[in-house]
C-alpha cells in the first residue's frame, strides 16, 4: 500500500543531519542490522535504511518485531553524535518525540512508555531499537531504528497474534496511510529534534520527552530480568533513567526494564 518512492521521499527532506542517504529495500532482514554493516563500510553519518519487510525484525533483548510486507513503516537510521554510550537513550528519545509528533498530523493522539515505545489508548503502535557501534571504548556510531505500525487492519492484526496488546494508524483512524508521506514527516521531525539536541542539549529533549509521557505519579509494574515489583513512576533522572518509588518509599533508578501502566 502506498509503494515507496525514494526520488519523492528525499526531494522533500530537510536533511540537515537525517537523511543525507536514503536506502529503500525491497526486503531485508532488519533494518537495523543493515545500517550496521553500512557503518563498518563507512557509510555517512545521517544514512537512512527502509524495508518494505523485514523477515528478522527486532526488539530489545532478542525479542521479535513483527514486521508485515507493504504495510507499515520499518527504517533504521545512522548518527555519529559526540555522546558517551551511556547517553545512547538519548537517540531512543529524540525517536519516540518525533513518533508521537508525527501521528499528531494524523490526528493521532499517542504517549510514550519508557524507555522506547509509543502508545496509543495503552496499545503499541510503535517502538524504538538503538545500538551501537564503539571503537576502541569510544561511542562511534549509533543505529536507531523506528518500527510504525501504519496499515495493518484488524485481520492483519489478529493473524499477527499481537491483537491484544497492538494497534496501527489505520485501526484507530480508519484512514489508509500515505507511507511516503508518514516517511518524510517522521524524518523532518527527527531532523528537527536532532539538530535541537545538538543546540540545546539532552535537557531539552528530556523536557520534550517528559510532555509527551503521561504516567508521572501513576503506579506502573517493572519487570526486570531477575525481579518484578509494582511502584509508581516519577521521572527521568539526568542520565535519561527511570525513577520509580516502591511501597516503602524508597526510590529506584531503572536502567533496562519494562515499566509498564498498571
Ligand atoms: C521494540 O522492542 O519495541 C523495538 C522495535 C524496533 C523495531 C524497528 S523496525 C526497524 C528496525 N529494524 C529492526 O530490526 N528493529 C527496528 P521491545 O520493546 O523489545 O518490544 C518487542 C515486543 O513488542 C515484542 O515482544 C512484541 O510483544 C511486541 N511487538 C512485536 N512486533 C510488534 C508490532 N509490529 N507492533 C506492536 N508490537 C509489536
Amino acid at each position: 500500500m502506498y509503494k515507496l518512492d525514494k526520488d519523492l521521499v528525499f526531494s522533500n527532506l530537510t536533511k540537515n543531519h537525517i537523511g543525507r542517504k536514503l536506502i529503500i529495500l525491497e526486503e531485508v532482514d532488519s533494518t537495523n542490522d543493515y545500517a550496521m554493516k553500512l557503518v563498518n563500510e563507512k557509510y555517512v553519518s545521517g544514512s537512512v535504511v527502509i524495508a518494505d519487510i523485514q523477515y528478522a525484525g527486532k526488539g530489545r533483548l532478542e525479542r521479535k518485531w513483527h514486521s508485515p510486507r507493504g504495510l507499515n513503516l520499518y527504517m533504521s537510521f545512522i548518527l555519529s553524535p559526540r555522546i558517551k554510550a551511556a547517553e545512547v537513550n538519548i537517540l531512543t528519545f529524540i525517536s519516540s518525540i518525533a513518533t508521537v509528533d508525527t501521528l499528531a498530523k494524523y490526528s493521532i493522539q499517542s504517549e510514550i512508555k519508557w524507555p522506547n515505545d509509543v502508545l496509543i489508548n495503552a496499545k503499541k503502535v510503535s517502538g524504538v531499537l538503538t545500538e551501537i557501534n564503539m571503537v576502541k571504548n569510544k561511542l562511534e556510531h549509533v543505529v536507531a531504528g523506528i518500527g510504525v505500525n501504519l496499515n495493518m487492519d484488524s485481520d492483519a492484526l489478529l493473524s499477527s497474534g499481537l491483537s491484544e496488546i497492538a494497534t496501527s494508524v489505520y485501526i484507530e483512524n480508519g484512514k489508509p496511510v500515505n507511507r511516503n508521506e508518514f516517511l518524510i514527516t517522521l524524518l523532518n521531525n527527527l531532523d528537527v529534534f536532532y539538530d535541537n539536541f545538538m543546540k540545546l542539549g539532552k535537557e531539552y529533549i528530556y523536557n520534550q520527552w517528559s510532555s509527551r509521557w503521561y504516567s508521572r505519579d501513576k503506579p506502573v509494574r517493572v519487570v526486570m530480568d531477575n525481579e518484578q515489583f509494582d511502584a509508581i513512576c516519577k521521572g527521568l533522572d539526568k542520565e535519561g533513567f527511570m525513577i520509580v518509588q516502591r511501597d516503602s518509599g524508597q526510590t529506584v533508578k531503572i536502567v533496562s526494564a519494562d515499566v509498564s501502566p498498571l
